[in-house]
């Protein structure tokens, strides 16, 4: 049996750091690419003389021809900009679109059977436009943001009740930006809800609340840290394991930005949902039951990423 081929479309931060967990988890041959001449080579070059010492037999090539990835199993696509402090994801729009043409395309012609993980800003809309420019199924592109938020809320849910972050489930949906919905009540340690808790007395509805706005403003915290750039290291974990669950058929249930066609009252649409990711791509959008302040989140949350869409059918007039 041969190798899978992953292709990472974008070979910066989280590019270098997906290529580096994705060969460590030998999970294929892979092919970095960018359109800086010299750096995918040169991250290529620099990862697999880590192989002898870390152990993983993987093939590790650079590249700025798309038709590098001819035939890859999966592309995770980090392409275009990040945002600098003072910066909105949405601020990234007009350039990142562009990106995502050139991308699509280059998809459509030498990777047209794979899974496709976009993780560009501002994803829900990146995802969306990616989607329509590759024409690849709808079930075989989809957008990581729900992952990495959710991975942040459980990060904070650990260290306020002093458990291990493997026993705390939760969920984030929503478009990936200011209005994203983190869900308390599918939120649970070892399967105890997190409003439970609280009446438990293991934390108070106000630090709760506080959680989850760090939640929120997560991705901001790190950039305002960083300065040159945002974060990598969990987005790109983040991303590989949906990767996994696509290549190895686990059937994992990730909140996901996937293509709504009816699901959530919503049509063609991308938007962070629960969703099953097994060898057919998105195999299944699981609907659950939005109450009050969380539907009305939620609500609000697509009226924003409905808001970025039609910037991108005015910029370019080829999507509509
Ligand atoms: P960065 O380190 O700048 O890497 C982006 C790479 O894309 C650079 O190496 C560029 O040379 C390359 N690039 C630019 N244009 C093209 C093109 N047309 N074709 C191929 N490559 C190109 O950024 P990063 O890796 O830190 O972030 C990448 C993207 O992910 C940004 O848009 C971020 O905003 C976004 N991001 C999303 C999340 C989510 O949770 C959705 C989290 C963190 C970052």
């Amino acid at each position: 049996m041969s190798r899978k081929k992953i292709a990472l479309i974008g070979g910066g931060q989280i590019g270098g750091t997906l290529a580096h967990l994705a060969a460590l988890k030998e999970m294929g041959d892979i092919v970095l690419f960018d359109i800086v001449e010299g750096l995918p080579q040169g991250k290529a070059l620099d990862l697999a003389q880590s192989g002898p010492v870390d152990g993983f037999d993987a093939a590790l090539k650079g590249a700025n021809a798309y038709k590098d990835i001819e035939g890859a199993d999966v592309v995770i696509v980090t392409a275009g900009v990040p945002r600098k402090p003072g910066m909105s994801r949405d601020d990234l729009l007009g350039i990142n679109l562009k990106v995502m043409k050139a991308v699509g395309e280059g998809i459509r012609q030498y990777a047209p059977n794979a899974f496709v993980i976009c993780i560009t800003n501002p994803l829900d809309a990146m995802v969306w436009a990616l989607q329509k420019f590759s024409g690849l199924p709808t079930e075989k592109v989809c957008g990581m943001a729900g992952v990495l938020d959710s991975a942040r809320f459980r990060h904070f849910l650990a260290e306020e009740f002093d458990v291990s972050v493997e026993d705390v489930t939760a969920f984030v949906l929503g478009g990936h930006g200011d209005t994203m919905v983190p869900l308390t009540r599918y939120s649970a340690v070892a399967g105890i809800p997190v409003p439970d808790l609280v009446k438990m007395g293991w934390s108070t509805q106000e630090k709760i609340d506080a959680i989850v706005q760090r939640t929120r403003d997560g991705g901001a915290e790190i950039v305002g840290l960083l300065k040159t750039g945002s974060a990598f290291y969990a987005p790109a974990a983040s991303a590989i394991q949906m990767a996994e669950s696509y290549l190895k058929d686990k059937k994992r249930l990730l909140p996901c930005a996937a293509h709504l066609n009816g699901e959530y009252g919503l049509s063609d649409m991308y938007v962070g949902v629960p969703a099953i990711i097994g060898a057919g791509g998105i195999e299944k959008i699981v609907e659950i039951d939005l109450i009050g302040e969380e539907k009305s989140g939620f609500d609000h949350s697509v009226g924003a990423v409905k808001g970025l869409v039609e910037a991108c059918l005015t910029i370019d007039s080829t999507l509509a």
